[in-house]
């Protein structure tokens, strides 16, 4: 395509486009460039945020340039891709991160302060791109970091959101929730793409022609809406691929209905042209948990639409047969957000490209993966037949065939089993009719995954037991979850990632965490331990400034600071944790001075969102707060106990928290947490864990010993009959436990009627959760904490093991993984 050009236009632009080099004093001249060209500003106003942004946007500039490469070479060698659909991407702040990964927070650092600025209070102006609601969103924003860094050929696509997840305020100890109108100013980190623009249609009808012997079919009429690209360039460590996750933006067709605006009803043509802007505006809030909104359908429908015509058309340039397009890609679906991606390859297959049914499901079927997170059988999308038929009325038409040719050859495995016919159906036999996504995304996929061992196993037995039966075990596997050690130790945890540097005399552990067994041979190191110790402190006193600044309490860094920060969810049992706390109060309070004097001081440290629509969860913050209230002016108790609940939980915050803790919690009911990755990145910061046998938990616990954590609870397998005993026994209730309510309903934490709805989960509800089977071990295990917190040595000696020992815990290995056995992709390396 160069031979439009001239030699010589071809020479001046090769001698344009050398890169400059990158050091202090180009960097300088970046910035002051950019201070007066791009925000029109000069040394008379540049304060804290434009010294942000413009130094976001002297990194951008490079960014940029390795984001061009990597594109190019990709686009030379033609390997096979893997495409990332997913509905989130918790990215949290980019500065940092990507003058971490590209190498230059040292000179960029000396830069600013020459300016007259300090790089703390610059990185301190970003928003958070909070475009997920928790562990499903940053897992795919860790594997983003990963796939660049490994150097794999790798897009995201997800949908760019007006407004991410919504900022948590507490008023009165309640959770308020307000717009995060997170691109209230510029967005340096994205790259709108005007000239990327896809048609995505929704409505009509279905034409059906017959041509000879074939029939073809014509989806014509209804609405159109405009998907727009915003390329967010994702930057390796320490290599120079740059990868791009695709963000699409709706907006209306240019085109104006005139006619309308002819017949005086201007304001109705552009209301229709607003309602398509609106299609884009919002992330819907909800954390393991379907709520069944049209629009949210929409969303979904119009981003698989703009994602799969970008793919086609990339593959299409390559003039390869269609045959070998699941040679060139694979798409893994993140969850069943994207399902309606299999019915719209076929449907592109079949009805533009006119391959037969047959041959395009073939291709179908060895291009998807599928990742499922959650058994939790409220989190199970399913779509309304009605809803779907009147926005995608030919995609309504496909998913019953597919269903139909699938339940046929079911038919022939299992001759006559109606009932198991009717289990493994797309469809969900109601009134009205429902789509199992789920079910279509396992059917259209070669391959499905759980999160974490346990988790794989009782998908298997559960949920998709059917399936396993039909298609056999070998299309059922496990990824354990992982995270990017690059966030999540080296940038929040500057300090420790120097002490390890240079303990292990390199920076390789952060391309191969595996080389942090080594650390192990310094734990008999006194000093060593000392500078261990030392940095938690540290981190603590960050923390405590933290909790100051936010909340107004002051906090002892020298207490044990013992962390649950995740959503809020009745599973992840925060209930549990308070009544625990309140437990520990009353036992406090009823001590003499001088038993006091042997207590292990506590700072219990809560965070998290509850879905503005989840009642019972927005009370667990209530009480919260209320015991919070009531504990933190209590001098009687001397400061032995402190509560705090952090709002506005989010990554950056997450930054702050997770190196400052000793001990977190994780400590769902077994077999509902599917994974968990916060578990890790506490483990990783050298924070000791106190969980349940579920999830990630289980396999942590593989890794670090029987030392190093404390486990408590029942087991998945007895959840059942534990269930059924409360269903139809009278199971007494845990005597600690039921003094703690007795507490409660005694009105010791304010008007005790505001509680009484939690309270009755435990009882009227059955104790869906198993709170009170679990209530006395988990007791037990906080006595073994406090324990063993007052051995100084030991405990110091259990946190340098429990980071040395997280190797397998990276990103990298679980991305690795997919590479090889899901997608079968290889680096291709800048
Ligand atoms: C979450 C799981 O709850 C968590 O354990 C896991 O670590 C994380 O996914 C990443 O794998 N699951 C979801 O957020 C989830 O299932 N969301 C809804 C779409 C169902």
């Amino acid at each position: 395509e160069l031979s439009k050009w001239r030699p010589e236009v071809i020479e001046l632009w090769e001698k344009c486009s050398v890169p400059e080099t990158i050091n202090k004093e180009t960097f300088q001249k970046s910035f002051i460039r950019h201070v007066n060209t791009t925000l029109a500003r000069s040394i008379y106003n540049v304060d804290n945020f434009s010294a942000y942004q413009a130094t976001a946007h002297a990194v951008r500039d490079r960014l940029i340039q390795r984001w061009n490469e990597t594109q190019q070479i990709h686009t030379e060698r033609d390997q096979k891709r893997v495409y990332y659909l997913s509905l989130e991407f918790l990215l949290g702040r980019s500065l940092d991160n990507a003058l971490l990964n590209l190498g230059l927070k040292d000179s960029f650092g000396e830069g600013v302060k020459e300016l007259g600025f300090k790089m703390e209070d610059i990185l301190d102006q970003e928003v958070d791109a909070a475009l997920g609601n928790g562990g499903l969103g940053r897992l795919a924003a860790c594997y983003m970091d990963s796939l660049a860094t490994l150097c794999y050929p790798a897009w995201g696509y997800g949908v760019r959101y007006t407004y991410g997840i919504f900022q948590q305020k507490i008023v009165d100890g309640y959770q308020d929730e307000f717009p995060d109108y997170w691109l209230n100013f510029d967005n340096p980190w994205e790259l709108p793409r005007v000239d990327i623009v896809v048609d995505v249609q929704f409505g009509g009808h279905v034409n059906k022609i017959t041509e000879g012997d074939k029939v073809r079919h014509e989806w014509i009429g209804g609405e159109t809406v405009q998907a727009v690209a915003y390329d967010v360039p994702i930057p390796g460590y320490g290599v120079k691929n740059c990868i791009n996750i695709r963000l699409w933006n709706s907006k209306p067709r240019r085109k104006f209905d005139f006619g309308k605006f002819n017949a005086g009803e201007y304001d109705q043509a552009v209301q229709e042209q607003m309602k398509a802007e609106f299609l884009t505006a919002v992330l819907y809030p909800n954390d393991n948990h379907m709520v069944g909104k049209e629009l949210r359908l929409k969303q979904q429908y119009f981003w698989v639409a703009a994602s799969l015509h970008d793919i086609v058309r990339r593959f299409k340039k390559s003039q390869r047969d269609w045959n070998e397009f699941p040679d060139q890609v694979a798409i893994q679906l993140n969850d069943t957000h994207p399902a309606l991606a299999i019915v719209e390859l076929q449907r592109i297959l079949v009805d533009e490209e006119r391959l037969d049914w047959d041959a395009a499901w073939d291709i179908v079927t060895h291009t998807f993966a599928f990742t499922n997170h959650t058994v939790l059988p409220e989190a199970m999308e399913k779509w309304p037949v009605p809803m779907i038929s009147q926005l995608l009325p030919r995609h309504i038409q496909i998913i019953f065939d597919l269903n139909l040719f699938f339940l046929q050859r079911v038919e022939k495995f299992a001759p006559g089993d109606r009932d198991f016919l009717a289990r493994l159906s797309i469809i969900e036999e109601s009134t009205p009719q429902y789509v199992r996504m789920a079910h279509l995304a396992i059917v259209g996929s070669h391959r499905v995954n759980g999160v974490a061992k346990l988790h794989s196993k009782l998908i298997k037995e559960t949920i998709f037991k059917d399936f396993v039966k039909y298609y056999g075990p070998d299309k059922f596997e496990n990824k354990t979850n992982g995270i990017t050690p690059r966030r999540w130790l080296h940038q929040a945890n500057p300090k420790l990632s120097e002490l390890i540097t240079e303990t292990l005399g390199h920076k390789d552990w952060l391309k191969d965490l595996t080389l942090l067994k080594k650390l192990e041979e310094s734990v008999h190191d006194k000093e060593f331990r000392r500078r261990w110790m030392a940095v938690k402190h540290s981190n603590k006193v960050r923390l405590a400034e933290y909790i100051r600044d936010v909340v107004d309490v002051d906090v002892n860094p020298n207490a044990l600071f013992d962390v649950q920060v995740k959503r809020i969810h009745e599973y992840k049992r925060q209930f549990m944790n308070i009544l625990g706390v309140i437990h520990r109060y009353n036992t406090i309070k009823s001590m003499s001075p001088e038993q006091m004097r042997d207590v292990v001081p506590r700072v219990v440290i809560f965070g998290g969102k509850a879905a503005p629509g989840y009642y019972i969860a927005k009370l667990v913050i209530k009480l919260i707060n209320s015991v919070a209230s009531v504990v933190n002016k209590d001098s009687t108790i001397q400061d032995l106990l402190k509560v705090i609940f952090i709002p506005d939980y989010n990554v950056s915050v997450a930054e702050i928290i997770i190196p400052a803790s000793d001990i977190s919690q994780h400590i769902s009911t077994a077999g509902t947490e599917a994974s968990g990755t916060s578990n890790m990145k506490f483990v990783l910061n050298c924070g000791l864990i106190l969980g349940t046998v579920d999830g990630a938990n289980i396999e942590i616990h593989e890794e670090i010993g029987d030392d190093n954590i404390f486990m408590f609870g029942h087991l998945a397998e007895q959840v059942d009959d534990l269930r059924y005993a409360h269903r139809y026994r009278d199971v007494p209730m845990d005597p600690h436990l039921d003094a703690v309510i007795k507490d409660i309903e005694s009105g010791s934490f304010g008007e005790a009627r505001i509680f009484a709805p939690l309270i009755n989960t435990l009882t009227f509800g059955k104790d869906y959760y198993l709170i009170s089977d679990d209530f006395g071990s988990y007791l037990d295990a906080q006595k073994l904490v406090d324990e063993a917190y007052k051995k100084e040595k030991d405990w110091v000696k259990k946190s340098i093991l429990c980071t040395a020992n997280m190797g397998q815990f990276s990103s990298d290995r679980a991305i690795k993984e997919y590479a090889e056995s899901i997608w079968g992709i290889i680096p291709v390396k800048v």
